[in-house]
């Protein structure tokens, strides 16, 4: 069991070094990262694309997508008009700092500014495995439930800023609002908090906007 234990530690270890091998390389290139988690379904396939269709006027974009085995999501995104590479964890449940690293031999990072990478779709590990990004960011959303930051604190406590997806449901969820930020604030005070729909485009102004600002900040820093 100790044994155990130490094994885990090293591993974890051995990830924060290499993520910050990779925070060192994106800053050399000015290459603001935003590692995206949720749990599957959550809804950031269908973020991530009208995130980039509303910034790539302003930013040049990558992408880069964990999956455990199929690369649909990273062809949505290359769709676009976007370089994007596939990261297959076979069976994995999260990516690590290693599988970005690899990722990043496929793209130009000293001609882009913005790289999203869609974390595998899990509430647990991703928050333990760091990958160098700038911000990490959560998607949240309604079907969920209002319980999830007191179920999963670590990946709610972990984050730079959140979304709660899917609000144009909430009339048929019992969805309690207050109960749900309140979990949150206890966790994580402050956090930049995003109610929206990516399917209606309701809140992505404000979401979009501010991410803008965020890269905008970063490139001339
Ligand atoms: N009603 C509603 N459905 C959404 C919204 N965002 C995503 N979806 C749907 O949720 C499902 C999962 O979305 P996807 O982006 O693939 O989630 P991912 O697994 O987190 O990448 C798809 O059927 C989407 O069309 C939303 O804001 N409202
Ligand atoms: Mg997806
Ligand atoms: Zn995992």
């Amino acid at each position: 069991m100790t044994k155990l234990v130490t094994v885990e530690e090293s591993i974890k270890e051995r990830n924060n070094a290499l993520a910050e091998a990779n925070r060192r390389r994106f800053d050399e290139s000015k290459t603001f990262v935003v590692n995206v988690m949720a749990s599957p379904g959550a809804g950031k396939t269908t973020l991530i694309l009208r995130t980039i269709e509303a910034l790539k006027p302003y930013f040049r974009i990558a992408g880069i997508d964990g999956d455990l085995a199929t690369s649909l999501d990273a062809d949505r995104m290359a769709a676009t008009g976007i370089p994007a590479v596939q990261v297959n964890t076979g069976g994995t449940c999260h990516l690590d700092a290693v599988m970005v690293q690899s990722a990043l031999e496929h793209l130009d990072l000293e001609a882009t500014d913005l790289l999203i990478i869609e974390n595998v779709g899990n509430l647990v590990c991703p928050a333990s495995f760091p990958l160098g990004a700038h911000i990490n960011f959560l998607i949240a959303s309604v079907p969920e439930g209002d319980d999830k930051p007191y179920k999963y604190p670590k990946m709610y406590r972990g984050v730079q800023a959140i979304a709660l997806n899917k609000i144009d449901l909430l009339p048929y969820f019992d969805f309690d609002m207050d109960y749900f930020r309140q979990g949150v604030e206890v966790l994580n005070p402050g956090l930049a908090f995003f109610p929206l729909s990516a399917k209606t485009g309701e809140g992505l102004v404000e979401f979009h906007y501010w991410l803008r600002e965020q890269v905008r900040t970063f490139l001339e820093g």
